[in-house]
């Protein structure tokens, strides 16, 4: 990988981590509005998988969904707005953390349902197939939506049909307090693949090359109409399931080694070792994306709430919404 490219990846995680940081903050100055799962550790799958789509390539996110969303090239101002509840939030503030989809850029969307995302996108690949289209859809998912019947499902449907569909399963070893070994019968996920008739292969996924290139091959194979493909992507979630996971069903020894294999520090020891980059060229990057950061955060929290007129727009029944929220007002004896 060129040394441009491999900078590019670098950014791309250093701004999820620092995108989390902050969220972690404004979470406990108690100014975020609903859960937030924060992505710390598993930044390189996003940041690798991302770089190979383009905007009318589609992705379906989970709860986890930050490092996706910047991944796809979503506005970190718009982001911190929908997290802080302001009008200028992707769902004007209404929907938080597990609602933000940024169809611009192609992001299907967060999903508090566990699972949900997988079967959305294999009707998204069903679509660019009946289209004639040549572009494709990840579905990132956990190992914990892995054992879901919609995950199953979908791959049946997507293998049969032999639609354009990458399905990555950030297998970062724990769903909410349960460990993967409590959960799972098998040792890599990725065999499911096999009872379904598609290529799946265990990646790295703390390791950006790797992540890269295995992303390259399977995009090649979907592309090509070889059918969707699994990719089990090895990681852990460095921080707690959400902000204010005490995390009492884990060890800090487990935690610590983890952090020795930090995706970011693991992509710096190969930007020093092999493409001459000093500690201090790596601090001004880090530096730069972290004020870039603060800045949008900043510029959020300055935005307007959202008017309380506005509390029922964009539901799905506009009429029946109004009627019943204009009742409520009188109720309460505010209208
Ligand atoms: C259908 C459904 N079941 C249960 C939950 C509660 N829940 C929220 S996150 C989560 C764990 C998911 O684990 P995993 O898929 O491994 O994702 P991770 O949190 O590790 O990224 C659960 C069980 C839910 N939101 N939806
Ligand atoms: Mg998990």
């Amino acid at each position: 990988m060129n040394k441009e490219k491999l900078l590019d990846l670098y950014r791309m995680m250093v701004q999820i981590r620092e995108f989390e940081n902050e969220c972690i903050e404004l979470a406990k100055s108690n100014a975020t509005r609903a859960a937030v799962h924060t992505y710390i550790g598993e930044e390189a799958i996003a940041a690798g998988v991302c770089a190979h789509m383009s905007n009318q390539d589609y992705i379906t996110s989970t709860h986890r969904g930050h490092g996706h969303c910047i991944a796809k090239g979503a506005d970190l101002e718009k982001m911190f707005a929908e997290l802080l509840g302001r009008e200028g939030g992707y769902c004007k503030g209404k929907g938080g953390s597990m609602h933000i989809a940024d169809l611009a850029t192609g992001n299907l969307g967060a999903n508090g349902i566990v699972g949900g995302g997988i079967p959305l996108a294999v009707g998204a690949a069903l679509g660019i197939q009946l289209d004639n289209k040549k572009n494709f859809v990840v579905s990132f998912f956990g190992d914990g939506a892995a054992n879901e019947g919609s995950f199953h499902e979908a791959l049946n449907m997507a293998s049969i049909w032999s639609l354009p569909v990458i399905f990555v399963c950030e297998n970062n070893e724990y769903g909410i307090s349960t460990h993967v070994s409590k959960s799972t019968n098998i040792q890599n996920i990725a065999i499911r693949a096999m009872s379904y008739g598609i290529k799946g292969v265990v990646v790295d996924g703390n390791n950006i090359l790797e992540v890269y290139e295995e992303t390259r091959k399977a995009v090649d194979d979907v592309v090509s109409g070889q059918g969707p493909v699994l990719l089990e992507m090895k990681t852990y979630r460095m921080s707690g399931h959400y902000f204010g996971d005490n995390q009492n069903y884990r060890t800090k020894d487990e935690v610590n080694q983890w952090k020795e294999k930090d995706p970011i520090l693991r992509c710096e020891q190969i930007l020093q070792k092999e493409y001459d980059l000093t500690e201090e060229d790596l601090l001004t990057i880090r530096k730069n994306i972290r004020t870039e950061v603060l800045a949008a955060s900043e510029k959020a929290k300055l935005q307007p709430e959202p008017m309380i007129e506005d509390l029922t727009g964009d539901l799905f029944d506009q009429k029946f919404a109004d009627i019943e929220w204009k009742s409520f007002v009188k109720a309460q004896g505010k209208g």
